[in-house]
């Protein structure tokens, strides 16, 4: 049995996400990661995940971290018709991955947590807008390649397109406004509606 670790308004939630697209039972424990309460700080949780943060899996004995790499091993291991079938429709899943994880990431997360997760009195307008410039030039690369392809998968929403709409998630929280991305809303309003996501989300307002 799958085991998810993680709060489901973490990282944990894009683990969720995918197991739900993939079908896969799992038995989900929603570790804590808020301070000062944070479950994934405690001794039996570092030895799973030495970081000491969510979310983590153990996947019949084998245990990993990195939300990431959790959700491209999964994806191979459980495949369905998300998981492209050819070298280059892999690479391309590679690619979206890294672009939003080193490019991406960063700049919404500090943007988020300047704007939405801290208390006011600990936000950075100034990080913020700097964040907020940063993001807009690579929202912009992904608005581009949706005006070439229908998809970040090409021709079907596929695990390049989970990969992106996994992290941009974040983006529906923020409430950034997308007008200037067209397509890119539509895409993630659309990503973010499969009942797979939904399912998950429903989990983050219990
Ligand atoms: N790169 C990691 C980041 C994990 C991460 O930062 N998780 C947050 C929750 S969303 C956490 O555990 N924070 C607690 C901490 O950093 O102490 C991943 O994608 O899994």
């Amino acid at each position: 049995m799958l085991r998810i670790y993680g709060a489901p308004h973490s990282r944990a939630f894009r683990v969720i996400w995918l197991a739900n697209e993939l079908g896969i039972p799992y038995e989900h424990i929603p570790v804590t990661f808020d301070p000062p309460n944070a479950q994934c700080k405690e001794s039996w949780y570092i030895a799973l995940n030495p970081n000491g943060r969510v979310p983590s899996i153990d996947d019949d004995g084998f245990v990993m971290w990195e939300s990431a790499a959790i959700n491209l091993y999964l994806a191979e291991k459980y495949k369905n018709s998300l998981y492209p079938s050819t070298p280059q429709g892999r690479g391309r899943v590679l690619q979206w991955t890294f672009f939003v994880a080193n490019d991406i990431e960063p700049a919404m997360i500090t943007l988020f947590r300047n704007r939405v997760y801290f208390p006011p009195e600990q936000r950075s307008a100034s990080l913020a807008d700097e964040a907020e410039r940063t993001l807009r030039t690579k929202l912009a690369i992904l608005e581009q390649q949706l005006v070439k392809t229908a998809f970040f998968g090409g021709e079907q929403w596929d695990m390049a397109d989970f990969m992106v709409a996994c992290v941009l998630y974040v983006l529906t929280r923020l409430k950034l406004d997308l007008t200037a991305y067209p397509k890119l809303d539509v895409w993630l309003a659309s990503s973010v509606s499969r009942p797979a996501a939904q399912a998950a989300r429903k989990l983050r307002e219990n």
